[in-house]
């Protein structure tokens, strides 16, 4: 590298000196300028071996540092894929500790809010009763899940204590589903739509109190 450098400096410095030679030569004011025959001959081969050294070397230089370059390219590519490696293995360690403490609010941060599922069940000999026919339940999103494992069809639904329908499920027979309803304090039933069902008996009570310890 260093004797690369030198070498193209001295021939750099050689094509300058041949040039001011050659000027000297020639302000002196000899009879013929330039000089005829193999003095020329001579002059310009110099010269050519000068400029193509020189030129070869500097075409060296260049590809040699175009591949310094290169190798500095490389290096800081590598380097950033190994910021972009530890910055992947250390964000499952970043987030796991958030987890814990995104987990608190939505139990810690709403405690009147309560969610519940009563489980109501009808007989599979397709009599029309729901067991139980009394429910209690925490204001707030009520769930009944409601099984039907006989072949006559059943539903059911809750109204309020004004009579308004709520929720109301499809009818099944030997199924399962589910209605939910956002209830506050009070008392409603839920009850088999179909004709018939609920005048013979086909309902139960549901009572909603204020919050979970009045309703256990
Ligand atoms: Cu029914």
């Amino acid at each position: 590298m260093d004797l690369d450098g030198s070498i193209f400096w001295y021939f750099g410095g050689a094509l300058v000196l041949a040039a001011l030679a050659i000027s000297f030569v020639g302000i002196k004011g000899k009879a013929s300028f330039p000089p005829s025959g193999p003095a020329m001959w001579a002059t310009t081969a110099v010269f050519a071996v000068v400029v193509v050294g020189t030129g070869a070397y500097a075409v060296a230089n260049a590809s040699e540092e175009k591949e310094h370059r290169d190798a500095e390219l490389a290096e800081e590519e590598a380097a950033a894929e190994e910021d972009v490696a530890a910055e992947e293995v250390a964000a499952p360690t970043e987030t796991a500790p958030s987890e814990p403490s995104g987990g608190q609010p939505p139990g810690s941060g709403t405690p009147e809010e309560s969610t519940a599922e009563l489980a109501v069940n009808s007989p599979d000999d397709g009599s029309l009763v729901f067991d139980p026919d009394g429910l209690e339940a925490a204001a707030g999103t009520v769930t009944l899940a409601y099984a039907n494992p006989s072949p006559v069809p059943h539903n059911i639904a809750i109204e309020d204590g004004a009579g308004e329908v709520l929720a109301e499920s499809e009818d099944i027979t030997a199924g399962e589903v589910s209605i939910e309803a956002e209830l506050v304090p009070g008392a409603y039933t839920y009850f088999c739509s179909i004709p018939g069902h609920r005048e013979s008996g086909m309902e139960g009570t549901l009572s909603v109190g204020q919050d979970s310890a009045t309703s256990n």
